[in-house]
């Protein structure tokens, strides 16, 4: 059953099928515009209507890959790289408007809030998150730090840790969170972090509601060296190379290509998905927005949207 895994070659009529929806949403949209234009010639009203019209692009898209996963989701109970949802929007460019996006499986990557569990720090995710750390280059102690800021308590987890009193001391005083984060973008405050570590971080993290295993199907080779403890990154990036080409049907699979006497943390190894971020673009006159939706899907295949920003 090795050729019905491979990767490439899937989904034709599944792309053929986008993209005729595509054309049907955006021939609507220039056909509404140009009764709009007929009808009003300011040019304020008609930026207006250029930004409704590329709002209402990102919604389709956001719609577009709900769809998707909803069909993904009736095909099979594994999620990976080869399938419909992971490939980018293909770009459509057609009577002025312009739109791009892609999907991105959150489950593919280490969720903040794992490491706090009712209100204290979980210390296997904290080391598997100093093993993340320590694959990106990124200082292993911010760990702690980011698992400070987060607990219910206003101990110190470590020697050289900060809570309310060292946060007390800083001008303005920021006050540790103590609670599951919302986005990422709340970690600029912890101590020790920056935009450059932060933009680092950002595409192997996630904040999801509530506890979240990692996909071996989507992690990147970073995630699986941290979840797999005595994985190298060099053996991790072999591993990832070869998932590429022919994914892992469940937990079992990805455990028999460890290196012997290795194996995943427990309960943590997944491979299915249950969170997607989905970042759209889309562009008319000089209108050009963005946004990110975050939704999650159910064992059933049911999606729902948790959060919507704009990009
Ligand atoms: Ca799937």
């Amino acid at each position: 059953m090795i050729s019905g895994r491979l990767a490439s070659g899937q989904h034709q009529s599944g792309m053929a099928i986008v993209l005729a929806m595509l054309v049907l949403a955006l021939a609507a949209i220039a056909a509404s515009g140009f009764v709009f234009r007929a009808a009003m010639e300011w040019r304020k009203f008609e930026n207006a209507s250029s930004l409704g019209q590329a709002r209402w692009v990102l919604r389709a898209a956001e719609k577009w890959a709900g769809a998707v996963l909803r069909d993904d989701a009736r095909q099979s109970s594994v999620d990976h790289r080869g399938e419909l949802w992971a490939r980018e929007l293909p770009a459509v460019d057609s009577e002025g408007y312009a739109l791009s996006g892609r999907v991105e499986d959150m489950d593919g990557r280490f969720n903040l809030n794992n490491l706090i569990r009712e209100g204290v720090t979980d210390p296997a995710q904290l080391a598997l998150f100093r093993r993340l750390l320590g694959a990106l280059d990124v200082p292993e102690a911010l760990a702690e730090d980011i698992a400070d800021w987060l607990d219910a308590d206003n101990r110190v987890s470590g020697s050289d840790n900060a809570e309310t009193a060292l946060y007390a001391a800083q001008s303005p005083i920021l006050a540790p969170a103590n609670r599951p984060l919302a986005s990422p973008d709340e970690l600029i405050r912890v101590r020790g972090m920056n935009r450059a570590l932060l933009d680092r971080l950002r595409p192997y993290i996630a904040v999801l509601p509530g506890f979240n295993g990692i996909n071996v199907n989507t992690a990147s080779a970073e995630t699986l060296a941290a979840l797999v403890d005595g994985l190298t990154l060099e053996q991790a990036y072999t591993l990832a190379a070869r998932r590429d080409r022919v994914y892992f049907r469940d937990i079992e699979d990805f455990r028999q290509a460890l290196p012997p006497g290795l194996s995943p943390l427990a309960g943590m190894g997944l491979t299915t998905s249950r969170y997607f971020l989905v970042l759209a673009r889309a562009r008319h006159d000089r209108v050009n927005v963005g946004s990110r939706a975050l939704l999650s899907r159910d064992t059933n295949g049911t999606t729902a949207l948790i959060w919507r920003a704009s990009l």
